[in-house]
């Protein structure tokens, strides 16, 4: 039993084997079982996962509801009237084939934090929220950080309802299809939201290397996603000379080959990916009539992300006279987000005082933190990742770690909902 100075009981080893028990069930939703976790928005796996969820939210003595996007939302009421709440949570959606931690990890210490209020019988001023967020990666229908922009009113009616997944099905067929309302409210007014805190992995190699359990993320990187689509002209592959061809793939790989030297060429750990390439009509003995491939850019910098988006540009337009034709969509963009300096400060206090080493970082990751931070008072804690894995099965973090953090997160939260 770890007694915290504060007064409230916390039995580590509890908490940390319900982390362990709410980690391992999530898992188990997922489209790809033994090849990680695949868990797409409004999906069969979403729907098992939100029924996991909602039903812990209630254990914890919860009243639930979803949105009008699906994020769903647990709250303990507080003795104010009409107050302002104090959000814990993350996402709980992933890349195809990614991790068990990356999202759960801080929707669970959401849980946990809740289920603390409950044992501790703390009774808030303002009321506690768990929020689980939906489509934080944008898998299924691109740009991402969907949940949190939808809250924050930075996703219209009109956008939301055009987004269709790779197979034409729109968010709101997918969502029906759950069960979901799609004509309930997506948009939450500011006014309702005292402080959102995540906890979410590091997803990178720092505090394992440095051997300290938390970091607490002073800033996140910017980040922006690019589309590129190439039209080319599809023709045998056997019976069309090569000067006689607009080869859409060719195109396509002549861009990308371009992208680490423009990384490099802006310097401050600026990062250029493409992780996302689709080939038509993708047979071996056909010349492709149309490639498109995601840019996913990030610095610390805005300047150099405006740069690279520029020389990606410029790219597309120098094979204007070459037979193909390149257009390029922005479906996200994010400028570098600090967080909420008294929120970091706290979060170092608490930490201090449960006796937590923490290391003050920023984010490589994008994280729907970043698009709260405009909205509220916005604060995140990282707990290690193995090896600085993320995005892959291998992904892994301690639970000890997350009951550490869960410690930390129901101190800050008992303190910010003044709960006695
Ligand atoms: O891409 C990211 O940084 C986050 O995992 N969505
Ligand atoms: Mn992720
Ligand atoms: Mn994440």
């Amino acid at each position: 039993m770890s007694k915290v100075q504060t007064g409230k009981n916390v039995n580590l080893e509890k908490v940390q084997t319900r982390i362990e028990n709410h980690i391992d069930t999530l898992s188990t939703y997922t489209a790809t079982p033994g090849r990680g976790t695949t868990r797409l928005t409004y999906s069969q796996e979403d729907l098992l996962a939100r029924q996991y969820i909602k039903e812990k939210m209630k254990e914890a003595g919860l009243s639930v509801r979803e949105d009008g996007l699906g994020n769903i939302f647990g709250k303990l009421e507080g003795s104010l009237k009409d107050a302002p709440s104090v959000l814990v949570g993350s996402h709980f959606d992933s890349v195809p084939n990614g991790g068990a931690y990356d999202g759960p990890a801080g929707v669970v210490a959401g849980l946990e934090v809740a289920k603390l209020f409950a044992e501790n019988g703390l009774a808030p001023k303002y009321p506690l929220e768990v929020v689980a967020l939906i489509e934080e990666e944008g898998s299924r229908f691109g740009g991402g950080l969907m949940g949190s922009r939808g809250m924050a009113g930075l996703l219209t009616e009109e956008d939301f309802k055009t987004l269709k997944d790779k197979d034409g099905i729109t968010t709101v067929e997918a969502m029906e299809k759950i069960g979901l309302d799609p004509s309930l409210p997506k948009a939450r007014d500011q006014k309702s939201v005292k402080a959102y805190l995540e906890l979410h992995i590091e997803q990178g190699p720092i505090l394992e290397e440095k051997n300290i359990p938390i970091g607490i993320v002073e800033a996140i990187v910017g980040l922006t996603q690019l589309e590129v689509t190439v039209k080319g002209q599809a023709g045998h592959a056997g019976t069309t000379p090569m000067d006689r061809r607009s080869d859409a793939l060719v195109a396509a790989a002549g861009m990308i080959a371009h992208f680490p030297g423009l990384a490099a060429a802006e310097g401050d750990g600026t990062v250029v990916t493409t992780g996302r390439l689709q080939v038509y009509p993708n047979g071996a003995n056909v010349i492709p009539d149309q490639t498109v491939f995601s840019v996913d850019i990030r610095s610390g910098k805005e300047e150099h992300v405006q740069n690279v988006i520029r020389r990606v540009k410029e790219l597309a337009e120098s094979y204007h006279d070459s037979g193909v034709e390149i257009t390029i969509e922005q479906p996200l963009y994010i400028q570098p987000k600090e967080m909420n300096k008294e929120i970091v400060s706290l979060l170092k206090e608490k930490s201090s005082k449960l006796g937590y080493p923490s290391y003050p970082m920023n984010s490589g990751a994008g994280h729907d933190a970043m698009v709260f931070a405009d909205y509220t008072s916005t604060g995140m804690l990282f707990i290690p990742s193995k090896n600085g894995l993320s995005h892959c099965p291998e992904e892994w973090s301690d639970s000890r770690h997350i009951a550490e953090a869960v410690q930390i997160l129901f101190e800050a939260a008992a303190e910010l909902t003044e709960a006695e």
